[in-house]
């Protein structure tokens, strides 16, 4: 396969000003009709039309008026060029495709029996012949014809300007898009649908019609999503002065789809996991996500819509300004302070446990990456979450408001252009006056920095001296250079407080936090009229996402984690008091020695678990231990057994421990009444069940009674799911639940795949128990969102099962690699990146997993999604 390199970008040979297209839409034979007016950019030396198409049926081919016979132009695997074109042309082009064929879900596809389009990144290309990359901007007009009783609804982008009946049984929808946009923006749907409508007022006054669309046994699922709507557009207008520029913003949920959601102009299509919602079916973390991801979605329609992409190397661009933008919205939406941290530790959380470990693995890649086989390979956790840490930086180190400048200078100067991550930097150091020329690292260097700290009290002098050390391990083809790495500070007496802060610098004299701006390898920063030796809380909110390295005492977590005054930073004090015991534990494990946990550290689980004065969404997160995945990253030699055997243990410990206190909390921490996902209630929840999971680590019956109970009444499925997974893990005979569970909610296809899920990743389930449940009538693998369920969340999810001693997992991995890739590669590729790590493991395993590898790198037409992938890392 070829590789793609960004420093080859070439501006597009022609520019297209209009494209119209007429859809006969028919599963086995739709009939694309093409016309699409060009002209010559004015950029390239090249006269050559270069157009892509990819299981394309050509049908008619004409240029200017004139048909163009095969001589005429070359089509060449994926490329159709026309060479020495005139200035100005009109192509018309008419091709057919078979989309109830198309298993990929990229292009035009059907999914129960209605069809959808997914064009980004290189969709557009399979539905019709089309300069098919984001610089082409085009504006759009859509003619659908389909047949009326079947396909009731024809949506397409923008507006609808006419719709009628056609003969036998047919008719026809023309919409039109006032704005200009980019191919992989294009959506049509035509299908059986409803929708829940609602006129909306902007602030400006204009009335907006707001539609989700669902398939009509959903309708009484669309309410949260519509509410996320209402309230993203209201953010946006609030928080960034973004007015929706459509008079019409739709919402579609589809069954089958690669990702969460697509921004498509003005017709969002969606996983139907992030729409439908509602309590009896969705658990607080499906709230959570759907309001998310549509604020995402609709946040896009500036941050990669009005102001795309140049090429996809600028991915993150979008994607990483847009992920930071939807974690804001989600932060403010909660509007505490202590809920804002919830959200930034649940974040952490993510990088650590997905991004960090992609940093330091086969398919490392920098935030705007260098190259590339197959674009679908890097929709990642470093373009997505790596992307919006950077952009969070920007806010860290310019404020609030300078973060705002910037944005307004950024679409000022590029509404309606296709641009560059430099371009976004040059905005926010223009609108702020700051050189920010070392922030480009950020963007060009992978792998995660090490920043190393050392402190010195000098009693008498009064100062305190924190010296900063970066350093970022080379990668192959790259040696780091020093990165400008804003690191928030605050100091803590021994009363717990903050101390006032000097610093040299004479700005923020007096506050409890700094940000300390780290650009060399080495600098030491100073803190004046400091009284006492301070505990040094360092890298606060986590302001950069970089692995922080101190030498603290116990005594000091200790310290931190009753009394810090930023939340992430108490948070994470726990973590290191809890990793240090972990490590130790799993070396006793694979020693044989005997395993024990101090009461030092059980007393501070104790005090916080009952801190009512802490929000107990705060204290749920404090009391989870690392995953068993961020303590292997850890680790110079992973043994996930012995991972498994130590977290165990510690979860046993402290549930003995603990208990009488578990018990108070479960109690406590009810939710009587009507189900509401509001943070307070749902941080309510997670700590009564996390307590329930503990009580049953080894329960008796009055333990097993309190699960029974919870499962049989709840009036949500948070509560109904998490009785039912404590009563898994407990090691009880759970057969008659899971039974029930199936029965009750077999008709509702997004609890299925909870059903699956939460098999998938008990500690009891082996690799011959998944096979078992992939004979279950419910289970296929044409579904994305069933296959994952059941097989990432095995791979993924379920670590010292899918490590098994044997090898037999990653037999099972490769096998389904290949099934998955015949169906639908972006997803194949998704399953072969589970295999990442494999070099980290004990010499037994990598054997094993090498071969696994290989296998599935030996397999005849494979596609280049998962070629990479493994070809990376076997490399
Ligand atoms: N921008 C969207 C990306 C996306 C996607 C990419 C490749 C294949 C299928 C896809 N579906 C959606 C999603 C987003 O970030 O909002
Ligand atoms: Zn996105």
């Amino acid at each position: 396969p070829q590789t793609i390199f960004r420093k080859d970008y070439l501006p597009p040979s022609y520019l297209v000003d209009t494209v119209e297209l007429g859809f006969d839409l028919d599963p086995a034979r739709t009939i694309v009709a093409n016309r699409v007016t060009l002209r010559h950019n004015p950029l390239s030396k090249s006269r050559d039309i270069v157009l892509h198409g990819e299981e394309l049926e050509l049908v008619q081919l004409r240029m200017n008026g004139k048909p163009l016979q095969a001589g005429q132009y070359e089509l060449n695997g994926n490329t159709l060029t026309i060479r020495k074109a005139p200035l100005a042309v009109v192509l018309e082009i008419e091709t057919l495709t078979a989309p109830a064929k198309n298993t990929t879900l990229s292009g035009l596809y059907v999914s129960n029996g209605n069809f959808f389009t997914q064009c980004e990144a290189e969709g557009f290309r399979r539905i019709t012949y089309f300069p098919d990359r984001p610089d082409v901007m085009a504006k759009y007009t859509v003619m659908l014809r389909a047949d009326k009783a079947l396909y009731p609804v024809l949506l397409s982008n923008g507006n609808l300007v006419e719709q009628g009946e056609l003969d036998d049984g047919r008719h026809y929808a023309k919409w039109e898009d006032p704005f200009k946009k980019p191919s992989y923006l294009f959506a049509l749907v035509a299908a059986r649908l409803v929708c829940q409508e609602e006129r909306y007022t902007l602030q400006s006054g204009r009335e907006v019609l707001l539609q989700v669309w669902v398939e009509e046994g959903n309708l009484d699922k669309t309410d949260y999503a519509m509410q996320s709507l209402k309230n993203s557009i209201r953010w946006d207008e609030e928080r960034f002065g973004l007015e929706l520029d459509l008079d019409r913003f739709m919402i579609v949920a589809v069954g089958d789809f690669n990702m969460g959601a697509m921004e498509n102009k003005g017709l969002n299509i969606f996983n139907t996991k992030f729409v439908l919602a509602n309590p009896r079916v969705a658990t607080d973390v499906d709230y959570a996500g759907i309001e998310a991801v549509v604020g995402h979605e609709y946040f896009h329609n500036w941050t990669g819509n009005r102001v795309t992409c140049r090429d996809w190397f600028q991915l993150s661009l979008k994607e990483g300004l847009t992920v930071f933008r939807d974690q804001e919205f989600s932060a403010d939406m909660i509007g505490t302070d202590s809920g804002r941290a919830v959200t930034r530790i649940d974040q952490v959380r993510t990088l650590r446990q997905a991004q960090f470990p992609e940093d330091a693995g086969p398919m490392a890649h920098p935030v705007r990456p260098d190259s590339f086989v197959e674009i679908n390979n890097f929709y990642t956790v470093t373009i997505y979450e790596k992307g919006a840490e950077v952009v969070r930086m920007y806010q860290t180190l310019v404020g609030r408001d300078g973060f705002r400048k910037g944005m307004d200078l950024y679409f000022a100067r590029h509404d309606g252009q296709a641009v560059e991550c430099d371009d976004f930097r040059a905005a926010m150091a223009d609108a702020n006056g700051r050189d920010l020329s070392q922030f480009e690292r950020w963007y060009s260097q992978a792998g995660t920095p090490v920043v190393r700290a050392e402190t010195r009290y000098d009693a008498a002098a009064k100062t305190f001296d924190i010296t900063l050390r970066q350093h970022c391990a080379a990668s192959a083809d790259q040696q780091q250079l020093p990165f400008h790495i804003p690191v928030a500070v605050g100091l803590l007496g021994a009363d717990g407080r903050d101390l006032p802060l000097k610093t040299d610098a004479q700005d923020r004299q007096g506050h409890a936090t700094v940000v300390l701006e780290l650009r060399r390898e080495e600098q030491t920063f100073r803190f004046h009229d400091i009284a006492e030796r301070p505990t040094p809380s360092i890298l606060r909110d986590f302001s950069a996402p970089v692995v922080l390295e101190y030498d603290y005492s116990d005594a000091e977590l200790l310290h931190l984690f009753s009394h810090d005054s930023d939340p992430v930073n108490r948070w994470e004090a726990g973590q290191r008091l809890a990793m240090a015991r972990l490590l130790k534990l799993t070396a006793a494990v694979a020693a044989g020695a005997p395993l024990t946990l101090d009461d030092t550290f059980i007393a501070a689980q104790r005090a916080l678990l009952v801190d009512d004065s802490l929000d107990p969404a705060f204290r749920e997160l404090a009391l989870i231990l690392p995953s068993e995945t961020i303590i292997a990253e850890r680790m110079a030699v992973v043994e996930p057994q012995a991972i498994h055997t130590a977290r165990q243990f510690m979860r046993r410990t402290l549930a003995a421990a603990l208990k009488p206190e578990l018990l108070a909390q479960y109690h406590a921490n009810q939710t009587p009444g009507a189900y509401s996902p509001d943070a307070l209630s749902a941080g309510k929840r997670a700590l009564k069940n996390l307590a329930l999971a503990y009580l049953l680590i080894a329960p008796r019956e009055a333990e097993l009674a309190l699960a029974r109970r919870q499962f049989a009444e709840a009036g949500n499925m948070t509560d109904r799911a998490a009785a039912l997974v404590a009563l898994i893990h407990s090691g009880s005979d759970a057969g008659a639940h899971l039974h029930s569970f199936y029965q009750d909610f077999e008709q509702e296809a997004l609890v299925v795949d909870k059903w699956f899920a939460m098999q998938a990743a008990a500690p009891g389930t082996d690799v011959a128990a998944v096979r078992q449940l992939m004979e279950h009538p419910a289970f296929t693998l044409k579904n994305p969102n069933r296959a994952r369920s059941l097989i990432f969340n095995f791979t993924n999810g379920n670590p010292s099962q899918f490590h098994a001693a044997d090898g037999s997992a990653y037999e099972f991995w490769a096998e389904h690699v290949i099934k998955l890739d015949a169906l639908n590669p972006q997803v194949a590729a998704r399953l072969a990146r589970s295999m990442d790590r494999w070099r980290r493991y004990t010499p037994a395993l990598q054997a094993h997993m090498q071969r696994a590898l290989e296998r599935v790198a030996a397999h005849a037409r494979l596609s280049n999604d998962v070629l990479e992938v493994v070809s990376k890392a076997l490399a």
